[in-house]
């Protein structure tokens, strides 16, 4: 069982839920550029870790490339193509730095990760921090925008071994953490495949999450 959550919800200091922040005609642009920037040359591929564990996502990377293998953003793919990281489109960042506002924070993005889930997809539980030390320990935020089907996100401690909350991240909600909360443990448990709105006509779940390197 998920509790209810309204529209404007702190989940821990620092972390704030924005239910439905975008409309479906939002949702629908936000979707369209996230289709053209999968349609260029430098598009979705299936990371693949240090350890050889090929990711269950496919990301897609703007402004700086994150390397699967180091752990460090690039400026080209050395982990998959050698191609160089697209721009991250005007219409995405304005979005985010609106959802940042809208909890209290600021962000200037230069770096989003663009991940995509089908009904088998999931993201193991994680620390964010391979930015610059000066934008982690300011507390920058991460804004993450979900569309499509429902994922259910895991939100732990600062700890890997804390307790760990779960709530469903919805097409349309915007999840923004920073300040105190920007080190916790978090990850993707499953997806719930076709759950996503049925006029968006998307199969699975993307979900962007904006940073400021
Ligand atoms: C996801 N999100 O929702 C994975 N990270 O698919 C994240 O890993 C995430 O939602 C940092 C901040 C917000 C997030
Ligand atoms: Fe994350």
């Amino acid at each position: 069982m998920t509790a209810a959550i309204s529209a404007h919800t702190e989940i821990a200091d620092g972390a704030v839920l924005l239910r439905s922040w975008l409309s479906s005609v939002a949702q629908r642009e936000v979707l369209e550029a996230v289709r053209r920037l999968g349609e260029s040359e430098a598009g979705f591929y299936t990371p693949v870790l240090r350890s050889g564990a090929r990711m269950r996502v496919r990301m897609l990377c703007c402004g700086h490339h994150w390397n699967a293998r180091t752990y460090r953003y690039e400026s080209i793919r050395t982990d998959v193509d050698g191609l160089p990281a697209q721009a991250i489109p005007e219409s995405l960042a304005t979005r985010a730095r609106g959802a940042a506002a809208a909890s209290g924070f600021a962000i200037n993005p230069d770096v989003l990760i663009v991940n995509w889930y089908g009904a088998e997809g999931r993201l193991g539980l994680h620390v964010d921090k391979d930015e610059r030390p000066e934008t982690i320990e300011a507390g920058v935020p991460i804004v993450s925008i979900s569309i499509g089907d429902s994922g259910l996100f895991e939100f732990g401690g600062l700890r890997r071994r804390d307790p760990v909350r779960r709530f469903w991240l919805e097409s349309g909600d915007a999840f923004v953490f920073g300040g105190p909360a920007r080190l916790r443990y978090h990850g993707i448990a499953r997806i719930a495949p076709g759950t996503g709105p049925a006029e968006l006509g998307v199969p699975g779940r993307y979900n962007l999450t904006f940073r400021q390197y």
